[in-house]
């Protein structure tokens, strides 16, 4: 059974960005209800897998649409909470920084980009940075628990969830102003510079903690 992980900071961390109230609400109750649920779903079964990586595989293998769902959200809320960090970190730096200039022509079109992308997109999803093993990178919107580690080749380096409980109770209907704070206060620019050398290395990056 899977367990849910720690937030890697205090839930206060990220304030005035992100609220306490906001983080324990959408860690302690929605990703822990995803990764409940997902548990639920594997007691039935002789054979679960051991990381929560595999019961994605599964369940698309299986076309079975409740534990994608229950193993993707419990995936991509790890992921986000990487994401974030309560330490500014500026702009992307080294390889990462030029691939950003190379795909989108300065960081801050690919802030712009970021933000019309994460406002454009209709409903619940979430907003991922992503490269291939060449290393080239891209933005895709993707609905509801859909997560690119179920595409081959494709490695998460950044993710905003833009559910409404991602930024609701902090920022009302503001999604943009939410997407603005994401992108140009909280973003670990870090993590992802080590999601980008691990793409490159044809390694798997982050993995949910077992
Ligand atoms: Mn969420």
């Amino acid at each position: 059974m899977f367990k849910l992980p720690d937030l890697p900071y205090d839930a206060a961390a990220l304030e005035p960005h992100m609220s306490a109230a906001t983080l324990n609400t959408h860690h302690g109750k929605h990703h822990a209800a995803y990764i409940k649920n997902m548990n639920a779903a594997l007691a039935e079964r002789s054979d679960p897998p051991d990381t929560v990586e595999g019961v994605v595989q599964l369940a698309v293998r299986e076309n079975n649409k409740k534990l994608f769902n229950n193993a993707a959200q419990s995936w991509n809320h790890g992921f986000f909470w990487e994401s974030l960090t309560p330490t500014p970190q500026g702009d992307p730096q080294g390889d990462l920084k030029l691939a950003l200039e190379k795909a989108f022509g300065s960081i801050a079109d690919f802030r712009e980009q970021f933000k019309t992308q994460g406002a454009g997109h209709f409903a619940s999803g979430w907003v991922w940075l992503v490269s291939d093993k060449s290393g080239v990178v891209k933005l895709v919107d993707l609905h509801d628990a859909d997560t690119p580690i179920v595409e081959i080749g494709t490695t998460p380096l950044l993710v905003c969830d833009v559910w409404e409980h991602a930024y609701y109770i902090d920022y009302k209907n503001e999604r943009p102003r939410f997407l603005a704070a994401f992108i140009e206060q909280l973003a670990n620019w870090r993590f992802a510079e080590a999601q980008y050398d691990a793409a490159r290395k044809g390694e798997g990056g982050w993995k949910f903690p077992t």
